[in-house]
């Protein structure tokens, strides 16, 4: 048996528990909750002139019905704006009930608590909501004409305006650049609106027991929505635990805190004294969570005869629907990191981030990026495509060398920090994609194409997390962290970076994740950062644990702690492996209160010998206890990369495209574990593979979203998914001590572009839009063209 993990493909340890049906999911808690219901808008935009509860009263197991009037001033107000930025100048976010107006379908107006889900659907059934329909605005173009609003304080919907710019050399700017250049393309992208669908939906559990409040939510980040819960219900911080059970996937919806469920479910719960529960049904995951995708794009470059970009510009406009509490995160991201693994230049770029009567606008796995890397790919091609050229030969020409890092961007990112790549090598990544697809020798034949993609993504953000680790008498090593955990494998990826710090086996070494109870301090997971910030923390606390392990070892063996070594659980002094005493006797002799409960404890003692009568029992400076807490908190993103290319297949007649063959390759610096680097890339690709071709969020001219149901959201099933062949690359990060890079959103970054690039290789045809279904690849056969 080893203790070297790190690196090792380990089977998942949570699977057996989760494909057994041992897994303990939000709705299997509280059986005997009450549950919570809400009427939800049926009209995008509309004001709210009277609610009707009346003929609801009658109904059997009713316990109450709350509108926004009967809120606590704390728990009414707006929600929060979580992630401000100076350039949104009318950032707005909803009421947790409507208060006045609706703004989109789905938007809560009044909930219900009953004695269980169908007295409390029956009840909604009934309430009454007098409303004044407002004309809607849906559509970005239509938006910002500005003529209709959906805040009335909001000229022309525009919330955010942000101009950013990187000039070129001698400080030429990216326009001039453009104009001047050899070369000149102009083209429009659309990026169609879509979104995160967890197995599971959000959903949320509190109790009160006149106390201490117990809120278990399905989140990705349960300390911020303790935070939020505290500071609505006026409670101090010590007396709210937020618990993520088991999550059923959360792909970055359940990252947004506090959803106003989250605020009013523990509000009911402290108001009743009874246990409250509200679990999220799929229309209400459509209507009523978080979308995103959606940008149109208008883009300029300028380039030379080698097809090197002289100058980039680029008009964004976002669709944010119809709040804005994560702030502009998502354009801005689509903005800063747009510009992939190329050199270029100048570039500037401009986005307007617009309202809309739809569903607001959060971050969705990739949260930005796959609508800039859909831009700049399409620009490479459109490039190869002019000039004639071979389009990884294209992209090469403009890669950032391997000798170029730390290689400066010239961006700014959403924090004030500026956009530096750690490492990389771009060229024999190219080369791997190349030899792993069989670029060179791909053979035409009608209606197959071969397409490329390439990314760069920042991952790892801060701003810290922690870890903590206890070795307790029995040896054994309990992990815990404050993100939380949506099917990542972090009780596998964490347990194997503690064994491997500590020298212990893995099956002695237990993760838990998410529980306020057991580490109160944490941001949450999202922006692939689990991997970088946790693992790096818990790396750090088992370095302090393993140091005062080896001190008292030291002590007890009469040995020098430089000498020492741990293996196995067993610490030794080098090379004589009989001077040894096991991490479970440390772990006893580190406290000093010894009552010999069990076995360990009594041989420890005595193996610990007397007392030193001249010393106290816990050393100056010493805490009982093996067990050791540090934060890591990152100076600046790393930034992982990926190419993609794949083999498509149109069908003559009835356009249906099919994706024949899938490849990967992939630098997260050094991995933790491959297979479930892998596992993530293959998830991430079938995703990517959905919002190429398939997933849509489809708004009429009312703003009704009509194809709300798995009956309508196409979504990707293994038959459409090919065998997705990865190879990896590692180019350590030199920031953290585990030299590590973020893998969980990677695959689905470039896949609509690498889709849109086979596509338009087969068609022979520009393809400007993603998804791209067979009715739109037929119209656009079809289309005149000029
Ligand atoms: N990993 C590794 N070696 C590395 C980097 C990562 O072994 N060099 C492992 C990590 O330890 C972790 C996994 O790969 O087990 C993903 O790591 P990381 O990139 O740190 O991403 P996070 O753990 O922070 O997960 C968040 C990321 C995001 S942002 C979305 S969205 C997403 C995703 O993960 N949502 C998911 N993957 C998901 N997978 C599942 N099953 N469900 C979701 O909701």
């Amino acid at each position: 048996m080893t203790t070297r993990l790190f690196g090792e493909p380990v089977q998942r340890r949570e699977d057996p528990r989760l494909l057994t049906g041992q897994g303990r999911y939000l709705d299997d808690l509280g059986p005997e909750a009450l549950a919570a219901a809400f009427v939800r808008s049926p009209h995008a935009h509309a004001r709210v002139r009277d609610v009707d509860v009346g003929p609801a009263l009658d109904v059997e197991g009713l316990v109450a019905i709350y509108t926004w009037e009967d809120l606590p001033e704390r728990v009414g107000r707006p929600l929060p704006l979580l992630i401000p930025h100076p350039a949104l100048t009318h950032g707005r976010t909803a009421h947790p009930l409507a208060r006045d107006v609706v703004r989109h379908v789905g938007e809560p107006v009044v909930m219900v608590v009953a004695a269980d889900r169908y007295a409390a659907e029956d009840a909604c059934a009934l309430i009454e909501v007098d409303y004044e329909v407002l004309k809607p605005v849906v559509g970005l173009e239509e938006a910002v004409q500005g003529a209709a609003l959906v805040h009335e304080d909001v000229p022309g919907n525009v919330g955010a305006h942000l101009v950013q710019e990187v000039a070129g050399a001698g400080g030429r700017g990216a326009r001039e650049a453009v104009e001047t250049a050899p070369h000149t393309l102009a083209f429009r992208l659309d990026i169609e609106r879509s979104a995160s669908m967890p197995l599971e939906g959000r959903g949320v559990y509190a109790r009160w027991d006149g106390r201490d409040l117990r809120v278990y939510s399905s989140t990705q980040t349960s300390t911020s929505v303790r935070m939020a819960v505290a500071a609505a219900l006026g409670l101090p911080l010590p007396q709210v635990e937020v618990i993520a059970p088991d999550v059923g996937g959360g792909f970055g919806v359940k990252i947004v805190h506090p959803w106003p469920e989250e605020i009013l479910v523990p509000w009911a719960a402290m108001t009743l004294g009874r246990e409250v529960k509200w679990a999220e049904d799929r229309r209400e995951h459509f209507v009523s969570s978080a979308h995103e995708r959606a940008q149109v794009q208008y883009v300029r470059v300028g380039f030379d005869d080698d097809g090197r970009v002289l100058g980039l510009d680029v008009t964004i406009l976002h669709d944010h629907g119809a709040y804005t509490p994560y702030g502009i995160i998502v354009p801005i991201v689509t903005s800063t990191q747009l510009l992939g693994p190329y050199k270029i230049g100048a570039y500037r770029v401009e986005f307007s981030s617009v309202y809309t009567n739809t569903v607001q606008v959060t971050p969705y796995r990739g949260a930005g990026r796959p609508q800039g890397v859909f831009c700049m790919e399409r620009t490479m091609d459109k490039i190869a495509r002019y000039l004639g050229r071979d389009r990884a030969e294209v992209r090469a020409a403009n890669f950032i060398g391997p000798g170029e890092f730390p290689y400066d961007q010239g961006m700014t990112f959403q924090d004030g920090r500026p956009l530096v790549y750690d490492s990389g090598d771009y060229p024999e990544m190219l080369r791997l994609l190349k030899e792993l697809i069989g670029w060179d020798s791909f053979e035409r034949a009608p209606g197959r194409g071969i397409g490329i993609g390439c990314y760069v993504e920042g991952t790892g953000v801060g701003p810290y997390e922690g870890g903590h680790v206890q070795i307790t008498s029995d040896g054994r090593v309990h992990v815990s962290t404050g993100l939380t955990s949506q099917g990542q494998g972090h009780e596998t990826v964490f347990a194997q970076i503690a064994a491997t710090e500590l020298g212990v086996p893995i099956e002695r070494v237990s993760v838990v994740t998410g529980d306020t109870r057991r580490f109160g301090y944490a941001v949450g997971t999202f922006a692939s950062r689990a991997a970088v910030v946790s693992g790096n923390a818990i790396a750090l606390a088992c370095r302090k644990v393993r140091e005062k392990a080896l001190r008292i070892a030291a002590d007890a063996l009469e040995a020098d702690p430089a000498d020492l070594e741990i293996t196995e659980g067993v610490v030794h002094v080098a090379g004589a492996p009989n001077a040894a005493v096991p991490l479970s006797t440390v772990a006893v002799l580190a406290n000093p209160l010894r009552y010999a409960f069990d076995e360990e404890t009594a041989k420890a003692t005595q193996f610990a010998g007397a007392a030193a009568p001249d010393r106290p029992p816990v050393a100056e400076g010493e805490e009982p206890g093996l067990e050791g807490r540090d934060y890591y908190s990152p100076i600046r993103s790393t930034f992982a990369a990926g190419m993609h290319a794949a083999i498509v297949e149109t069908d003559p007649d009835t356009a249906e495209i099919r994706v024949l063959r899938y490849a990967v390759v992939h630098d997260c610096g050094r991995l933790i574990n491959p297979m479930i680097v892998e596992g993530q890339i293959h998830g991430g690709v079938a995703q990517g593979i959905g919002g190429a071709l398939y997933e849509r969020m489809v708004y009429d001219p009312h703003g009704q979203l009509v194809n709300a149901s798995f009956m309508d959201f196409l979504m990707p099933y293994a038959t459409e998914v090919p065998r997705v062949e990865t190879a990896h690359l590692e180019t350590p990060s030199p920031l953290n001590p585990l030299g590590i890079k973020g893998a969980g959103e990677a695959g689905v970054i470039p896949v609509s572009a690498v889709i849109a690039s086979a596509v338009e290789d087969a068609e022979g045809f520009p393809i400007d839009r993603m998804p791209l279904s067979p009715s739109d690849l037929y119209h656009l056969r079809t289309a005149p063209r000029p």
